[in-house]
């Protein structure tokens, strides 16, 4: 498949291609260089490795949203940094360029689909993204005042809060969904619209790890079905919340999880298969540029004779952007967040226990 097989040529090539890019941007726009300080340059090179990246993964799945989704972002991301839209617009034609004067003409199709369709949304009028803590959603008064004590530094009073919560009977998996996930989602938009720095995302996040953490003896309560799940994130996947909150979901359903959490390299996930004998191999990347090392675990252990009956669940970012993006990976299913892939095991339990 042509796409594949530029994806393959270009992910071989990313470094010289994000330099030869930058290089032919500053040929057409040279006053960039007296416009950009040392180090906007430096993160400008950063940014086409990551036009490049997600540039590569679109290819390899053949879907324009993957790079529509990513344009869209980094261009509310540089409009709060001050970044006018005509340096991103034009990092994205030079790509363009750059690429066909690389790779042979039967490519060029392939990528020119790709990169119009970005363009042509990268110039469309877009509204700012809004709250993800929105009024008419359960809970939301509850979450607007955790993530409040959260940016106030206040961890232990946000923890209150929700222990608070439970025992008036808040069930937990709302507490996950509604509160967890959705504050996790606004402190992404918050950093993505320069409202809160990358430290205080970071405390927010620990924080929220270890109020999760502290509901732990309600979690592990539940009586175990004899069903295995292992839970991981691939290589160099640091987002390891997400597949946390599915490992928990799990176990709060009765299965017995065994989570690795973030940036598990593919042979020690063989390993574990081989080690547990689990039923279900549940996977995550956030980061749309993991999406083909995922594909690539699933055919290694789809390669390994001990453990290629495991079932395989992927999940996170991506997958959500793209709905088909879970077969093309060659997993058995997927789900749009925790309580959906209960619901998914439990529709499957017939194959799930055998
Ligand atoms: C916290 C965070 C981090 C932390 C993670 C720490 C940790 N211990 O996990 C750190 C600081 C490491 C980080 C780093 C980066 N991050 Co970050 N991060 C976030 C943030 C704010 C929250 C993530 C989170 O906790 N979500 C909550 C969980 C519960 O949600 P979830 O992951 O979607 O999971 C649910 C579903 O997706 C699904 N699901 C997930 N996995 C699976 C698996 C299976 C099997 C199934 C069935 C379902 C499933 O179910 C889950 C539960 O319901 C997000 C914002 C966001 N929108 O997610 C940005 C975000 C993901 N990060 C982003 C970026 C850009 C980065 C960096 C590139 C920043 C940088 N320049 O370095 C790096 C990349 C690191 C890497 N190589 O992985 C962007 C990505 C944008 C994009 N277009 O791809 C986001 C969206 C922020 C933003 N709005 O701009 N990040």
């Amino acid at each position: 498949m042509d796409h594949q097989v530029v994806a393959q040529l270009i992910r071989n090539d990313r470094q010289n291609i994000a330099e030869e890019v930058l290089r032919l941007q500053l040929e057409i726009m040279p006053e960039m260089a007296k416009r950009y300080s040392a180090y906007q340059m430096e993160k400008t090179i950063q940014d086409m490795k990551y036009h490049v990246q997600f540039l590569e993964t679109a290819l390899f799945a053949d879907s324009p949203p993957l790079f529509i989704n990513y344009l869209c972002w980094l261009k509310e991301l540089l409009e709060s940094m001050g970044v006018p839209l005509r340096d991103l617009s034009m990092s994205v034609v030079c790509l363009g360029k750059c690429l066909n004067a690389r790779y042979p003409d039967i490519y060029h199709k392939t990528m020119d689909k790709i990169i119009s369709e970005g363009l042509e949304h990268l110039n469309m009028a877009a509204l700012p993204s809004e709250t993800f803590l929105v009024e008419e959603l359960p809970y939301s008064g509850l979450a607007v005042k955790y993530l409040e004590l959260l940016l106030k530094g206040e961890r232990f009073q946000a923890s209150e809060l929700i222990q608070d919560a439970l025992k008036r009977g808040a069930p937990i998996k709302e507490i996950y969904l509604q509160v967890f996930q959705n504050t996790q989602y606004e402190l992404g938009r918050l950093w993505q619209t320069g409202k809160i720095n990358v430290a205080q995302e970071h405390y927010c996040t620990a924080a929220s790890q270890f109020v999760m953490a502290e509901l732990y003896p309600y979690i592990f309560r539940t009586a175990n079905q004899g069903i295995t799940v292992v839970a991981g994130c691939v290589g160099n996947e640091l987002h390891e919340v997400g597949i946390r909150m599915i490992a928990d979901f799990m176990e709060l359903s009765g299965f017995n999880t065994y989570y690795v959490g973030a940036n598990t390299p593919a042979e020690s996930i063989i390993a574990t298969l081989v080690a547990h004998k689990p039923s279900v191999l549940a996977i995550s990347a956030t980061m749309t540029f993991h999406v083909a090392e995922v594909a690539e675990l699933i055919q290694k252990v789809r390669k390994s004779k001990e453990c290629n009956d495991v079932i395989v669940m992927v999940g996170g970012y991506p997958f959500n952007i793209d709905k088909n993006l879970w077969e093309t990976v060659g997993a058995d299913c997927y789900a749009r967040n925790a309580e959906e892939a209960v619901g998914v095991l439990l529709a499957m339990k017939s194959e799930v226990e055998n």
